[in-house]
Formats: C-alpha cells, sequence, structure tokens
C-alpha cells in the first residue's frame, strides 16, 4: 500500500509547466509569474517558521486600510509578494488588502498581461498564539491585452468568474498550496528540506454534505432569523443526516476553508446587525476561496448569489459568504429564503 495520495513525484513547478501544454499560445509567461510567486510563498513559509525567534512577533504602531492593527509579519508578507513580483514584467497592476490603493508596478519595469491580488497574511490575529495562518492570492488577465502601460483599477475590479488562477498557502502544521487554473483543484506540501512544494493531492473533490459547521457564533444575537433556525437546526439531534454537526472555527478563512474542502461542511461568514456586509474581502479572500470551492465541486455564495459572478466596485469591499459542500450551502440558503 502506498501512503501517496498521487502516482508520480511532481513539484510545482513541473505541474505549471504541464498544464501550460494544454494552451498552445502559452508565452511561458504565466509560468514566470507562477515561479515568482512561490518563491515570496517560500520565503513567507520561512519567516512564520521563525516568527519568535526572529523577534518578528507583536504589534506595530500602524492601522491598516480597514482600521485594524497591523501585525510586522502582515508588512512583511505584503512587502515580500511586492518585492518578488514587481520585476518580472508578468504583471500590470496589484492589489493588496494591507495597501489602501492598487499597487503599481515601479516605472523602471516592463508591464505584463497579468493582474495579481492578494492577503499576504490571513488570520492575523492568530499570529502571536502560534495557530495555523495563510496567504491568499488571485490571478486575472489585464481587459486590454495589447497594453503595455500600467494597469487601472478597472483591470483589479473584476467579477471573480474572470480569475486565470486562485490559491492559498497555509502555513500549519506542514506548509501546503493549494492551486487552480480552472482545472481541478490539486494540493501541493512543501517540502523544506528540498526547498519545493510537491503534489501531494490531485484534482480534490469535496464530499456532498459534511458533518462540520464553522462559524463566529458568538455572533449569533446579531444574526437573521433564517441563519438562527439554520444553526439550530444543526444542532438537532437526526442520526441520518449526521445531526447534530461537529463546530470548529480557527479563525483563519484559509484554515477553515482548508479543513472544508478536505472534510467537506460549511464555513459561512454572514451579515449581523453590525457589519450588513460580514467581514472577508471579496477580491483578496472571497474570490479565489469560491473559485477554489466551486472548482472541487463545492459552492460558494453570499446566502443568494454567486460569489464568483458579484461584480465589485470597490477595492476592498466585503461580502457575507456561506461556501462549502454544495448539499450544505443550498440547505443554508433555503433557510436565509424563509421569512
Ligand atoms: P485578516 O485578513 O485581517 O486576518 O482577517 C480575516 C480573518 C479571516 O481569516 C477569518 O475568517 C476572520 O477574519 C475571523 O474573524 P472573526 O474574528 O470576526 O471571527
Ligand atoms: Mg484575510
Amino acid at each position: 500500500m502506498s501512503f501517496l495520495k498521487v502516482s508520480r513525484l511532481v513539484t510545482i513547478e513541473r505541474h505549471i509547466a504541464e498544464e501550460q501544454q494544454y494552451h498552445p499560445t502559452a508565452t511561458g509567461e504565466y509560468s514566470r509569474l507562477l515561479r515568482d510567486l512561490t518563491l515570496a510563498l517560500r520565503i513567507i513559509a520561512r519567516d512564520v517558521r521563525r516568527a519568535g525567534l526572529n523577534d518578528i512577533l507583536g504589534m506595530t504602531d500602524s492601522t491598516n486600510v480597514h482600521g485594524e492593527t497591523v501585525k510586522k509579519l502582515d508588512e512583511f508578507a505584503n512587502e515580500v509578494i511586492f518585492r518578488a513580483m514587481d520585476h518580472g514584467g508578468h504583471l500590470c497592476v496589484m492589489a493588496s488588502e494591507e495597501s489602501e490603493g492598487i499597487i503599481q508596478i515601479p516605472q523602471e519595469y516592463p508591464k505584463g498581461k497579468y493582474v495579481l491580488l492578494f492577503d499576504p497574511l490571513d488570520g492575523s490575529s492568530n499570529i502571536d498564539v502560534n495557530t495555523t495562518i495563510g496567504t491568499i492570492f488571485s490571478i486575472y488577465r489585464r481587459l486590454d491585452p495589447s497594453s503595455i502601460d500600467d494597469g487601472t483599477e478597472e483591470d483589479v475590479l473584476q467579477p471573480g468568474f474572470k480569475q486565470v488562477a486562485a490559491g492559498y498557502a497555509c502555513y500549519g502544521s506542514a506548509t501546503t498550496l493549494v492551486y487552480t487554473s480552472g482545472n481541478g483543484v490539486d494540493v501541493f506540501t512543501y517540502d523544506q528540506t528540498i526547498g519545493d512544494f510537491l503534489l501531494t493531492h490531485e484534482k480534490v473533490r469535496m464530499p456532498h454534505k459534511g458533518k462540520i459547521y464553522s462559524v463566529n457564533e458568538g455572533y449569533y444575537l446579531r444574526w437573521s432569523d433564517g441563519l438562527k433556525r439554520y444553526i439550530d437546526y444543526l444542532k438537532e439531534n437526526h442520526a441520518e443526516t449526521s445531526r447534530p454537526y461537529t463546530l470548529r472555527y480557527i479563525g483563519t478563512a484559509v484554515a477553515d476553508i482548508h479543513r472544508t474542502l478536505i472534510y467537506g461542511g460549511i464555513f459561512m461568514y454572514p451579515a449581523d446587525s453590525h457589519n450588513p456586509h460580514g467581514k472577508l474581502r471579496l477580491l483578496y479572500e472571497l474570490n479565489p476561496l469560491a473559485m477554489i470551492i466551486e472548482q472541487a465541486g463545492g459552492r460558494a455564495t453570499d446566502g443568494y448569489n454567486r460569489i464568483l459572478d458579484i461584480i465589485p466596485t470597490h477595492i476592498h469591499q466585503r461580502s457575507p459568504v456561506f461556501m462549502g459542500s454544495l448539499g450544505d450551502v443550498l440547505e443554508v440558503e433555503y433557510y436565509l429564503s424563509q421569512k
């Protein structure tokens, strides 16, 4: 019996090169973009592992554009991705959860045909307590492929269904890289002894229904009646439908989604009476995570509309979200539709 869930030993670089064979017009620009991005992820993974040693933990004095206190490691990760991606000639513009406006490519470097959006360190409130954090990324083509000028805010404000690729790195007990370019979801695990990501799960498929729900239930009293009824329903005793469900909530979207991807179930960050748009950001968190969940056979909505169909109007826009196993998300949508 083999303990490997794949039949071949394949690095992320090799995997992307193989995928490019199916695109005869590919110039290699995209492969080089991914190579630079995985370099940034390897550097962040290294520093996440050394965080306490580097005395890098702790608050900075500044707050980010959302009014939250920025941790040093967030700033570091933001900077690493920018420095890895600004000079390669693949990108025309970037945007990050930690930066107020769009991020232009410095004047001295050529502009390419892709757009990169990222959350450099998701779950940053978990940094100081040694709990899983992650990096999320999303790649689009620029709107005018023939342009060699700076990218614009319009290039950044594209709906999620236009993503060319999306992924996340999850810095947990191992570092995993979950990636899709619209041809299923593959999981790579970082081997620090060889400094590379190796394919460990090929074409992941989510269970149609799970047994786990994931939500910050501390806000229960602020929720709509429909949502309260759904959560109450999940807690009832009914063995045939695996109820009561188990509750798991890490408070890092990447980690909660990673578990949901592998085990099934539902992850929610709903609207509530204090936060009518929820908390999570459409461009840096929800679109890439939704693309991965859909590519694995799951569903991702704001309770009513598909996340990937939402037309963004602001780069830091938030949205409520319900994502995970198809059967579970359809069920919450039913409860939300009942007045
Ligand atoms: P961050 O990107 O600033 O770390 O914030 C996003 C995080 C998500 O990873 C997580 O799902 C959510 O915030 C948790 O929020 P809450 O503490 O309100 O449950
Ligand atoms: Mg985040």
